[in-house]
């Protein structure tokens, strides 16, 4: 049983790099509650776990997109915080592309509206 589950949170680990990968500073999102760490399983609820089952809207919304950065996507407001997910990931204008330097400064998380979440 022990062998499978090692298995199961390496492949986990690997998608979440894989998908790190395809949104502008995947890899340095801010986590509202501790800003010092970052925020490695950015389309799930929990900052360093990810399941399926626990998508925040951003990761609902990044899987409706093909797990791709598109226009639409970044265009979006998937925490309803008032702020495009391409504005909080450091891409306003949504030009980024996978490989490619962002132009901005990642401000935010796009999956976590700061104004209503709750700290634990
Ligand atoms: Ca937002």
């Amino acid at each position: 049983m022990l062998p499978y589950l090692c298995l199961l949170m390496i492949s986990v680990a690997m998608a979440m790099e894989q998908d790190q990968a395809n949104i502008p500073h995947g890899y340095l999102v801010p986590n509202p509650c501790y800003p010092t760490v970052h925020w490695s399983a950015v389309g799930h609820t929990h900052h360093f776990t990810g399941s399926q089952t626990d998508l925040n809207q951003f990761g609902k919304d990044f899987k409706e997109a093909g797990l791709k950065w598109t226009p639409e996507l970044c265009f979006k407001d998937s925490d309803g915080d008032g702020w495009t997910n391409g504005h909080e990931l450091g891409d306003s204008r949504c030009v980024w592309m996978r490989g490619q330097p962002e132009e901005e400064p990642v401000r935010s998380h796009p999956g976590i509206n700061e104004h209503t979440h709750v700290c634990t």
